[in-house]
């Protein structure tokens, strides 16, 4: 059974549309621990997570509260850094995947295991502080912990995370800068047009492989607008066509059968849009079938590879 930590990271600045902060509390609010803790783990509520002090950093004017982004970016490095055991961290927005994976990635070089990241998410989030047109810094993540340049305002990531390491599956809303950018960039994009064709099993199974065989740690970062807006209401950014609730259970119980994952990001929940918590509630049955969950039982499998 895992050790699991919740922490609370209400980092509300990665966009203009307020109403993440109250994400970690909508967790609570739904017993995120409680379902955990239920499958046998050892759960601790580590509360909230408080910034840096603000330092007076620069970076190009349309940025969106950037100086709040980069001293969220240093706690998240600082705490991630020295985490043991599970860490789970429940959003807040898009914004804190800079400084949890880059946590997770200082992490995993103590440990002497590769990081790879699985990024469930509509969007790639992969625009750079030059290349991004709304300034809002929640698409702005793997660029970033992929040691793209242009964050110059930002701590360097300790260790950045290869970009042939990262998995990103559910993509149908990428802007053309990102595009470029993914073309000559080594992560692996499954967009939704693909899921259609062969099934979301597929491009998860090869990805698992290589993450088993290469005896790595795998930071899941899940993006509720991964989920198809018909059962996940609860977000700023909707985009049609969605995972279903059946993809997304699939997903979670073939990474738990994989036993390969050790830390989650829970991001862009905005409990103000959600409809009788029915979001917040899908997002914990998901992290429940992550953490083992089952209809009936299933030991770990080998991905092969
Ligand atoms: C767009 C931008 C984004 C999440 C929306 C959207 C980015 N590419 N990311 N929701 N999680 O503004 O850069
Ligand atoms: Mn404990
Ligand atoms: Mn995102
Ligand atoms: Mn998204």
């Amino acid at each position: 059974m895992a050790d699991i930590t919740l922490l609370g990271v209400p980092l509300d600045c990665g966009k203009a549309r307020r109403g993440c902060l109250m994400g970690p509390d909508a967790y609570r609010v739904a017993d995120l621990a409680g379902a955990l803790a239920e499958l046998g783990h050892d759960v601790h509520d580590a509360g909230n997570l408080t910034p840096a002090p603000l330092r007076d950093v620069r970076g190009p004017d349309h940025l969106v509260a950037l100086p709040q982004v980069v001293a969220w970016t240093e706690a998240l490095i600082t705490w991630g850094a020295e985490a043991t055991g599970m860490p789970i961290f429940m959003g807040g927005d898009h914004a804190l995947a800079m400084g949890s994976v880059a946590g997770m990635a200082a992490r995993a070089e103590r440990r002497d295991r590769p990081l790879f990241v699985l990024w469930l998410d509509a969007h790639s989030d992969f625009h750079t502080p030059q290349t991004t047109a709304s300034g809002n810094l929640h698409g702005c993540p793997v660029a970033y912990f992929t040691g793209q340049p242009g964050f110059d305002a930002f701590p360097a990531p300790p260790v950045p995370v290869p970009a042939d390491r990262v998995c990103m599956i559910g993509l149908r809303s990428v802007d053309p800068a990102e595009k470029d950018a993914l073309q000559s960039a080594a992560v692996a994009t499954h967009d939704m047009r693909e899921i259609d064709e062969t099934g979301i099993a597929r491009p998860l199974r090869s990805f698992l492989a290589h993450v088993q065989s290469a005896g790595g740690d795998l930071h899941v970062s899940l993006d509720v607008d991964f989920l198809d807006p018909a059962i996940a209401p609860a977000v700023g950014t909707t985009v049609p066509g969605g995972a279903t609730f059946r993809e997304a259970h699939l997903v979670m119980e073939m990474l738990s059968e994989a036993g390969v994952v050790t830390s989650l990001d829970l991001v862009e929940l905005n409990p103000a849009l959600d409809e009788r918590g029915r979001t917040a509630a899908l997002m914990v049955d998901l992290t429940a079938s992550l953490m083992g969950r089952r209809i009936f039982d299933r030991p770990t499998q080998s991905f092969g590879g």
